[in-house]
């Protein structure tokens, strides 16, 4: 439970907050003097006790009416909209993120209980005819066990939300290992699972670092599913070992999302979405717009106008309601960008507008980076092909609407692409053209909807899809069912084939 003036985190095992002695914090990126919270760096013993009583729970929860496991979903849903400004107020000072963006995460966690409320009266499978007289063939969704949720720090309710509600609903059991930076966010969620109803055991969380938690629940083999959101380098080894453990693996991992703007676009348009894709929150978003690929006879009037209103953006504090882009998460990010900004230059890139940390007395304590926009880059540079995870935009020409989509096509992932142009039959080649698991037509990369799927394809997963109707097929296996009711032996393939 979390105590609100000290924000003291705990673990929950079976229906119980428990102590523990080593500890951790989370601090405020926009103030790092300031600790948000405190919560136990756990490890293998508390992941086995987190297994065990998930493993006891799901006994009970797998034959729970999937309608009245809908119903506690619900009611999460209803908690989260009662504690919407006070999660949003807490995320923002624990990730940094704007005020505004962080009620819309709080949303996206709400939107998600209703739709997977209402699953639980659908869950359909099919039924179809036997081969043979006198016999009946179903399919039926059945639970998978439990799950262990590994989720970052850049939508510390939405993606928990998106992996904990379809899976509850199904009738699986689960873990949550929240990002170390969002532990408070994590314990918030929890304490509204275990208000909303949830039996002991079916909902579990264990803070701690990937290394020591995450590691632990990968090897455990009492566990059966890892749905796991990260980076790419992680997500690999966390699919090699689960390999290794024969366990079921949902990765969504990064993105080099591009956004294309073809001569014929609504170039205004273009521009409001360029702006949000790229730097709404702070561009750590795996759908982040990190590529502007620009039709020559436009780009520099573009570039003009995006220079413009770049320098117009406000950097601060998530929670000043003033502020369109907050801090990076952690010192590590901010780290992370400076290196990309030297391998900038050193790849010749030419930097048009910020790159480099935001000085100036409100931001010395906190990880800010300036908005930047990089010119000159070509295709082949790593800036071009690696995920950044920061406020930075790199701006490729484009000759033709054939060179856009092969640019946009030329990097290792797959999440998010966007393209801009007032030509339907563009439009409709994109959207069969572009390597990726969703495309926009003159909409940003960002801003998936709860109820479509969400996912990538080459590096960015490993072919699952989150939210809609398609994480069901996530956390929940197909059983075939045969009813033979003629009273006798009936052998397919055979008895009716003579
Ligand atoms: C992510 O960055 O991992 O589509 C998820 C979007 C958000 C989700 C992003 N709804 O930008």
């Amino acid at each position: 439970m979390m105590d609100t003036t000290s924000l003291r985190c705990l673990n929950y095992i079976d229906g119980q907050w428990v102590e523990r002695s080593t500890s951790d914090e989370s601090r405020n990126p926009a103030d790092w003097r300031e600790i948000i919270a405190t919560f136990p760096s756990s490890d293998a013993d508390d992941v086995d006790k987190a297994v065990a009583a998930a493993r006891r729970a799901y006994q009970t929860w797998r034959v729970f009416p999937a309608p009245v496991r809908a119903e506690l979903v619900h009611r999460v849903g209803e908690l989260l909209l009662q504690r919407k400004p006070e999660l949003a107020n807490l995320m923002s000072r624990e990730m940094g993120k704007p005020l505004t963006e962080a009620l819309g995460d709080v949303q996206e966690g709400v939107d998600c209980a209703f739709y997977y409320a209402g699953e639980g009266r659908r869950l359909f499978g099919q039924t179809t005819p036997s081969e043979l007289n006198n016999k009946f063939a179903m399919t039926v969704r059945v639970p998978i066990g439990v799950c262990a949720l590994i989720t970052p720090w850049n939508f510390p309710i939405a993606i928990p939300c998106w992996k904990a509600l379809p899976a509850l609903v199904c009738g699986n059991t689960i873990i949550l290992k929240p990002a170390r930076d969002t532990s408070a966010c994590a314990t918030v969620l929890t304490e509204i699972f275990q208000e909303a109803g949830l039996p002991p055991g079916v909902v579990n969380l264990i803070h701690g670092s990937g290394e020591v938690v995450g590691r632990a629940l990968l090897e455990h083999p009492d566990i059966d599913l890892v749905s796991f959101t990260g980076s790419s380098t992680t997500g690999a080894e966390v699919g090699a070992t689960c390999g290794r453990t024969h366990k079921r693996v949902c990765l969504e991992l990064g993105g080099k999302n591009a956004q294309i703007v073809m001569e014929d676009a609504d170039l205004e348009l273009a521009l409001e979405g360029a702006l949000w894709g790229a730097f709404g929150t702070t561009g750590q978003r795996c759908t982040a717009t990190s590529r502007l690929l620009l039709h020559r006879e436009i780009k520099a009037e573009f570039t003009t106008k995006l220079l413009e209103q770049t320098s117009k953006l406000r950097l601060g504090a998530g929670a000043d309601a003033e502020t369109q882009v907050g801090p990076l998460v952690n010192s590590s990010q901010l780290e992370r960008v400076k290196n990309y900004l030297e391998v900038a230059g050193n790849e010749g890139a030419k930097v048009l507008i910020g790159g480099e940390v935001a000085t100036g007395e409100q931001f010395q304590h906190g990880y800010f980076f300036l908005p930047t926009i990089l010119d000159g880059v070509t295709p082949k540079m790593r800036i071009a092909r690696e995920e950044i995870f920061g406020p930075v935009l790199a701006l490729i020409e484009i000759n033709s609407f054939e060179e856009a989509i092969a640019v946009l096509n030329d990097t290792p992932y797959g999440l998010s692409s966007s393209i801009y142009t007032r030509d339907v039959n563009r439009a409709f080649r994109a959207m069969r053209d572009l390597e990726a698991g969703i495309t926009y037509i003159n909409g940003p990369t960002i801003g998936a909807e709860v109820h479509l799927p969400f996912g990538g394809v080459k590096q960015t997963g490993n072919g699952h899809r989150e939210a809609g109707s398609a994480a069901l097929d996530v956390f929940t296996d197909w059983k075939t069912i045969y009813v033979d009711f003629s009273g006798r032996l009936q052998r397919a393939q055979i008895d009716n084939r003579q």
